[in-house]
């Protein structure tokens, strides 16, 4: 090989090096996904994952959407609160224990709501521009057949009926919150409503529901439970996240619905201001969504 080639074949090599080195300097740092937060579960705790919630007298509702109102005041007695929404690892010991199927299993076509953000051209005036009934999405498999839970044990348990979350209560051998125990449960001590304000502590939406998620917060999408910090009773994630079960049935409304309470990582200011102890809003009772959840209570004694 003559001197020019090897001068040729050097300078090709360092240049092929030199852009290998770049390429790993400069490629961008894919962000990795948050999968798990530390939660400390104290197992010595009289009721190990839940925390009791002393009783009182508060005003409940608020006046930010009409259905919130009469403010009222009410007395609550105490109990105990599941400290996290109920997790995929929670409902997957259920699952193997009693082999209980899932509303949105039983049937071929069965399958629940999830949320698909729009493209910029949608029709902004509807929900529908933004919610897809999914055959196939259940709580395995929240987004769709070809979604799956691996690796998320930590993350709410979704697109659950409400006769499914009542049939992991009763196993657990407890209940439901009613919406009275669930808005003092979140108020954390609070006689009257506090600020309106989008909370800082709590998976929400920041942009422009639907079509711009800034996500500040760290979460475009869902959060596994805990990564916020617990109101002042040691709960976490009560506002946000997903939407969370109630056993009141949502007045005059048809198909008949139960109030969920707390919003979740959908809310923004533009859209619902539902990111509040107060705020409510009806979910159908026989369908499953993609972002409402459900925490247990226990009527027993406090500590
Ligand atoms: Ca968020
Ligand atoms: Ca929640």
């Amino acid at each position: 090989m003559t001197s020019l080639a090897w001068r040729t074949s050097l300078a090709a090599a360092a240049a092929i090096a030199l852009a290998l080195m770049l390429y790993i300097l400069l490629r961008p740092h894919a962000v990795p996904e948050i999968l798990a937060c530390p939660l400390q579960i104290e197992q010595r705790a009289m009721h190990p994952g839940m925390v009791w919630i002393p009783g009182g007298t508060f005003e409940m509702g608020d006046d930010v959407y009409p259905e919130e109102a009469p403010r009222r005041l009410v007395a609550v007695d105490g109990f105990w609160m599941d400290r996290t929404e109920v997790t995929n690892a929670d409902f997957a010991w259920f699952v193997r224990e009693t082999n209980y199927v899932t509303a949105a299993e039983r049937q071929s076509k069965a399958g629940s709501a999830v949320f698909v953000m729009p493209s910029g051209n949608a029709d902004l005036s509807t929900a529908a521009s933004w919610w897809r009934y999914v055959e196939g999405a259940n709580w395995k498999h929240p987004g769709g057949p070809e979604t799956s839970i691996e690796g998320r044990d930590q993350f709410p348990v979704v697109a659950l009926t409400y006769e499914d979350i009542a049939a992991y209560a009763k196993w657990k051998g407890r209940t439901l919150p009613s919406e009275t125990q669930w808005e003092w449960a979140a108020r954390a001590g609070a006689k009257h409503a506090p600020e309106h304000e989008q909370p800082k502590d709590a998976n929400t939406w920041q942009g422009v529901f639907p079509l711009i998620n800034t996500d500040e917060d760290g979460f475009a999408g869902l959060a596994p439970v805990g990564c916020f910090k617990p109101n002042a009773f040691g709960l976490y994630d009560m506002i946000g996240n997903v939407w969370e079960w109630t056993t009141d049935e949502f007045k005059n409304h048809a198909p008949k619905a139960r109030v969920i309470k707390g919003g979740s990582y959908l809310c923004a200011p533009n859209y619902c201001m539902r990111y509040r102890a107060a705020a409510r809003q009806p979910q159908e009772e026989d369908l499953g969504t993609s972002h409402v959840g459900f925490r247990t209570i226990l009527i027993a004694p406090g500590p």
